[in-house]
């Protein structure tokens, strides 16, 4: 009995889940924490910012990096965007590749980020309910002999919640030795006002199409915790007044439609009621802007 307590070891790290965009990436991440603490859209690249996603368990604690799926810079905002996926790859303990069962495949750049960051790397191939065992079985054998260099993978469903355990279970041994970095009730590294602001933000990338949803930004203005329910106010920033229009529809019901699905994920996420109020405004180019840039905080 004395042996196995002291032949115990307890790890804890972070591992970067990184792919291209729509792999699945914060899906992964809300079934891991059980929670939605990331946006999740069919369009691609929804994710902008880094966000961790804390896995607490006995013997070890996983810190789940949420990135953007990498694509050539157009924008200054991409710029800060591919930079934040490098700097998720060096800070990381494991790099974990999330690839879609029905596009496994990457650019030559993001190959070579894999190879030469010198880290562990675990590839979860997700969305395999969207095929059969046999089509599973050969996509498995192609991803194992592409990423000879991979420790582990693993075929995953994120959507249905399947392997997605095991998958922790494969990256753990690769963590260093440690206590626990978070309290084991944390969740996420970001706070509930970034979350809400993530929350509105899909609200948006599920409900309009073309430029919108990429020139939105939505910011907490305030955010009160009042006894019996918490007052939320957020600003939706779009870059042409023809943008706000959409965003608030006629008579208000494009808005109101945003801020329904949105209150509803965020009192489910605080477990309290919620007030939320939005404001759309505008802010001409801000995606070149460094100063609004800053001030949105990338
Ligand atoms: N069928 C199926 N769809 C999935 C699965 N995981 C994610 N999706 C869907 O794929 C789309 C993209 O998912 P996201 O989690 O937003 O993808 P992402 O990698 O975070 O994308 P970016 O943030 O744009 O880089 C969404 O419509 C998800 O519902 C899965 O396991 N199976
Ligand atoms: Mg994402």
């Amino acid at each position: 009995m004395k042996q196995e307590t002291e032949n115990r070891v307890h790890r804890a790290g972070f591992a970067a889940l990184v792919g291209m965009p729509s792999a699945g990436k914060s899906t992964l991440l809300n079934a891991m924490v059980g929670r939605k603490i990331s946006g999740v859209s069919p369009k691609v690249q929804t994710t902008r910012r880094r966000i961790v996603g804390i896995y607490t368990r006995p013997d070890f604690q996983l810190a789940f990096t949420d990135t953007p799926g990498l694509l050539t810079p157009r924008y200054k905002l991409h710029e800060t965007m591919a930079k934040e996926i490098e700097a998720a790859l060096g800070d990381t303990d494991v790099v974990v590749l999330v690839a879609p069962f029905d596009r496994p495949e990457l650019p030559e750049t993001f190959t070579h980020l894999l190879r030469s960051c010198g880290k562990p790397v675990v590839v979860a191939l997700n969305k395999i309910d969207l095929g059969n065992q046999e089509k599973v079985r050969t996509a498995l054998e192609e991803i194992r002999h592409r990423f000879d260099y991979a420790v582990a993978v693993l075929p995953v469903s994120a959507l249905h919640n399947f392997n997605v355990e095991a998958l922790a279970e494969v990256v753990a041994p690769h963590l260093p030795e440690s206590p626990p970095l978070f309290d084991p009730d944390q969740l996420t590294d970001r706070t509930e006002r970034f979350v809400c602001a993530e929350i509105i933000r899909e609200k948006v990338f599920l409900y309009f199409e073309k430029e919108v949803p990429y020139s939105t930004e939505v910011v907490v203005t305030d955010f009160k915790e009042e006894e019996s329910l918490t007052r939320i106010s957020a600003e939706i920033y779009v870059e042409r007044e023809s943008q706000k229009r959409i965003l608030i529809g006629s008579k208000g019901s494009a808005l109101t439609r945003i801020g329904t699905a949105a209150r509803r994920d965020i009192e489910n996420m605080l477990g309290v009621k919620v007030f939320l109020d939005l404001y759309v405004r505008v802010a001409p180019e801000w995606r070149n802007d460094e100063r609004r840039l800053k001030r949105f905080g990338y």
